[in-house]
């Protein structure tokens, strides 16, 4: 039950999030041995600032979410690995659940809006139908039974990073990792989450431009 769990945060822009962010992990996350990882991609805001005076350890990366979050798992401590947007869609009090899979011995854990028990706030008609397709051919082609797809709220084990061999810099991430985890044979679990809608700020994906992005990542796996 003492595993050191970092929760790893991508930001960019997210200053009048990150405190609140911050605050709700250590209000609700029940393990006492943990470090909150922010990867900053150099915002242009004072998310770094505030995340430092707030305890957090802050790293840099401006290649994109799927850069930072690759860089945010290398330089991880912990045995257990969470990710978390910085826009206040996930709720911390989730972080048990997916802290709990893996001490359990699943090697990932997926949070999921499209289960019993899941939820959205924030997606529009268009990246459902989007997120659909995409779960579907991924379905098929990889043999498994996912229920959602592009949604970041996770758990790892830190021993099987290197095993999801991740190569992609910006929103094409989650699908590599749900992609990289069949190839990989691993313990996969997915639990119902429920995705708030995001509390301030900008949305930095772009559904048409980064769905591309995505759909190119589904095709180099499966050609
Ligand atoms: N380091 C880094 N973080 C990023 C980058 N792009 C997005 N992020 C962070 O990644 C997380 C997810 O990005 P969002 O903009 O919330 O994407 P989204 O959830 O699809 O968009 P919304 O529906 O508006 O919430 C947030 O914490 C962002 O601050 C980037 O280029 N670098
Ligand atoms: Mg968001």
């Amino acid at each position: 039950m003492n595993d050191y769990v970092s929760i790893v945060i991508p930001t960019l822009n997210e200053e009048k999030n990150i405190a609140k962010v911050i605050h709700g992990i250590r209000k609700n996350l029940r393990s006492s041995r943990y470090e909150i990882l922010v990867v900053d991609g150099h915002s242009h805001d004072n998310t770094a600032g505030i995340a430092k005076r707030l305890g957090a350890r802050v790293i840099y990366d401006n290649k994109g979410k799927g850069s930072a979050l690759r860089k945010g798992f290398r330089a991880a401590k912990g045995s257990i690995i969470v990710s978390m947007d910085a826009d206040l869609s996930n709720e911390s009090k989730e972080l048990n659940l997916l802290v709990e899979s893996i001490r359990i011995g699943y090697d990932v854990c997926m949070g999921s809006r499209f289960m019993v028990g899941g939820g959205s706030e924030d997606i529009s008609k268009v990246r459902i139908a989007g997120n659909k397709f995409f779960v579907f051919i991924v379905n098929v082609f990889f043999g498994s039974k996912y229920s959602d797809m592009c949604y970041g709220y996770r758990s790892f084990r830190k021993s099987i990073i290197n095993k999801l061999n991740l190569k992609e810099d910006g929103f094409g991430i989650e699908t590599e990792i749900n992609i990289n985890a069949m190839k990989a044979h691993l313990k996969v679990i997915e639990i119902p989450s429920t995705e708030k809608k995001r509390d301030w700020g900008e949305a930095k994906l772009r559904t048409f431009r980064d769905g591309y992005i995505i759909l190119k990542t589904i095709l180099k796996n499966v050609f």
